[in-house]
């Protein structure tokens, strides 16, 4: 005599529960050592990026270092009467506070003396957006970054370097001697997964 249905269709389900409790922890297995192998490439990629965001500052930092103390003016973003946005005019940093453009005269390489009567250039670091980015929190551009930009140095109208790009900001703080200089970005390593970092360095001016 058979078994009844109801015996067979218990024994399969019985078969399905078996098999699912020894799939599960392959499941599980698997997604932890798929974690555990992204852990150590996501370091290696982060450990990257920062050496990579420190040599920009260092990068930034070689122009400001011939700077002369007494020169370096900054400007910020204004919102006019209109609403409008304009830049306002050059005025001397404010201590600890934080500007995304720095102006400054440089003294010309072999120049030690102090009298000043050497012929200097001006110059303008500062941070702008990519075309087509605008601050708004969106990739507007759709490379996969959100409102980066780059680094210009700048001699008038003249573009003289672009030192760093896809950063999210570039800021520069002036206390007396020192120019720190501050970025911070952010770099897709795969899918929904970004690096993210920043690095803050101070520059003691020369003393010419
Ligand atoms: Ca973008
Ligand atoms: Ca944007």
């Amino acid at each position: 005599m058979g078994r009844s249905l109801g015996e067979e269709a218990g024994f399969g389900l019985l078969q399905i529960l078996i098999a699912a409790i020894a799939i599960v922890p392959i499941i599980v297995v698997g997604i932890v050592r798929g974690l555990h192998e992204r852990e150590p490439r996501a370091k290696v990629a982060q450990a990257e990026f920062e050496t990579r965001l420190a040599a920009v500052v260092d990068g930034i930092g070689q122009q400001v270092l011939p700077a002369r103390q007494s020169s370096l003016r900054t400007r910020k973003r204004v919102i006019k009467e209109d609403g409008t946005v304009a830049m306002s005019d050059w005025f001397t940093p404010v201590p600890g506070e934080a500007y995304s453009e720095l102006r400054f005269s440089r003294v010309p390489f072999g120049h030690t003396g102090r009298s000043g009567h050497a012929a200097t250039k001006t110059y303008v670091l500062r941070f702008a957006f990519d075309e087509g980015e605008t601050e708004n929190g969106c990739d507007d551009d759709g490379d996969g970054l959100i409102d980066e930009g780059v680094v210009e140095l700048r001699s008038g109208e003249r573009l003289v370097a672009t030192l760093a790009t896809r950063l999210r900001t570039c800021q520069f703080v002036v206390d007396d001697w020192k120019v720190s200089i501050f970025v911070e970005g952010e770099e897709p390593l795969e899918r929904g997964y970004y690096l993210d970092a920043h690095v803050i360095k101070t520059f003691t001016l020369k003393r010419l």
